[in-house]
C-alpha cells in the first residue's frame, strides 16, 4: 500500500476535526486560544491518530468512527509536548521549527493551554457517542485517562526528569519509555479498535501490539536524536548498533501478535515499520 498517501489522507481528515472541535483564535481568551492552536496548527506526523484510525480498520471497522480518539490522542500528545518545552521541564525553545508555545504566550498561558487541550481531548472522545455505543466511549475515556495519568504518562515524565544518567539498564530505561511515550501510542491503537467494536482479546492483544511499537518508535527517536544530550537513552546507554537492533526485535514480536488480522491490518503493519524505521 501507499503509506504516504494514507497519511495524507487520513491526516487531512484529521486535521478537519481538530479545526471543528478548537475554539477561534479570535474567541476571547484570545491568547488562550492562540496558544492551544499554535502546536496543533501545523502539526506533527499525526502518527498517533493514524494508528487509532488504522486499528478500527484492522478489526474490521470504520476509521469515521474512531475518528474522536483520533483527535483526541492528538490533543494529548500536543499538550505533552507544550509542557515537555517549559523552562521547567526541558526548556526548549523551538518545536518543529517554530518557537514554543511559552516563549510566544508566556509562561503561565503556556501552562493554561495545556490543560486545557487535555481537557478537549476528553470532550472530544466523549463526542464518540454519536456515532458508536455509550459502553465504547466510557471504556475508551477510562483507557485514555488511565493512559496519560500518574502511572503512565505523567509518571513516566516525572521518572524521566529524575533518570540518573549513569543508569545504563535495559529495563528501567524501557520503563520509562513505556510510561512517558508507548502507554499513548498503546491506547491510541487499542482505543481505536475498542471504538470499532473489537473483543476483549482483540483490544488485550493490539495494547500488547502498541506497549512493543511504541517503546520501538521511543528507541528511533532517541536513534534520530543520538547527538542530542538525553540522559533517559538507550541510544546513549547501549550505543546505536544494539538500540537499533532492539528496535527491530521489539517491531517483530509486535507483528507476530497481528499476524490473523490479514490483509485489512496492513496499514496498521506498514505504520508500525514506519515507526522505526522513520527519518523524522
Ligand atoms: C509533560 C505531561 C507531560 C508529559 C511529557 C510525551 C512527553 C511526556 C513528553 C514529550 C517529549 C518527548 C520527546 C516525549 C517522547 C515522545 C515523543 C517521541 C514525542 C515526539 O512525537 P512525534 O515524533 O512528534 O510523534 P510530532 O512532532 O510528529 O507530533
Amino acid at each position: 500500500m501507499d503509506l504516504q498517501a494514507y497519511m495524507a489522507e487520513r491526516g487531512a481528515w484529521v486535521d478537519a476535526e481538530l479545526e471543528r472541535l478548537l475554539p477561534p483564535a479570535g474567541e476571547a481568551p484570545a491568547a488562550l486560544h492562540g496558544a492551544m492552536r499554535h502546536l496543533v496548527f501545523p502539526g506533527g506526523k499525526r502518527f498517533r491518530p493514524l494508528l487509532v484510525m488504522a486499528a478500527a480498520e484492522a478489526v474490521g471497522g470504520r476509521a469515521e468512527d474512531a475518528l474522536p480518539m483520533a483527535a483526541a490522542v492528538e490533543l494529548v500528545h500536543t499538550y505533552s509536548l507544550v509542557h515537555d518545552d517549559l523552562p521547567c521541564m526541558d526548556d526548549d525553545s523551538e518545536r518543529r521549527g517554530r518557537p514554543t508555545v511559552h516563549v510566544v504566550y508566556g509562561e503561565a498561558v503556556a501552562v493554561l493551554a495545556g490543560d486545557a487541550l487535555q481537557c478537549l481531548a476528553f470532550e472530544a472522545l466523549a463526542g464518540a457517542a454519536g456515532r458508536v455505543s455509550a459502553e465504547r466511549v466510557a471504556l475508551a475515556v477510562g483507557d485514555l485517562a488511565l493512559a496519560v495519568g500518574s502511572r503512565q504518562l505523567v509518571g513516566g515524565q516525572v521518572a524521566d526528569l529524575a533518570f540518573d544518567p549513569a543508569d545504563t539498564d535495559l529495563a528501567r530505561i524501557e520503563s520509562v519509555h513505556a510510561r512517558k511515550t508507548a502507554a499513548l501510542i498503546a491506547v491510541s491503537i487499542a482505543g481505536g479498535a475498542r471504538l470499532a467494536g473489537a473483543s476483549a482479546a482483540q483490544i488485550a492483544e493490539l495494547d500488547l501490539f502498541g506497549q512493543e511499537v511504541g517503546i520501538a518508535f521511543q528507541i528511533a527517536d532517541d536513534l534520530l536524536d543520538a547527538d542530542e544530550e538525553d540522559l533517559c537513552s538507550l541510544a546513549n546507554a547501549l550505543g546505536l548498533d544494539a538500540a537499533r537492533e532492539r528496535a527491530q526485535r521489539l517491531l517483530e514480536t509486535a507483528m507476530k501478535r497481528i499476524e490473523n488480522l490479514g490483509e485489512r491490518a496492513e496499514p496498521l503493519r506498514d505504520l508500525a515499520r514506519y515507526a522505526v524505521q522513520r527519518k523524522l
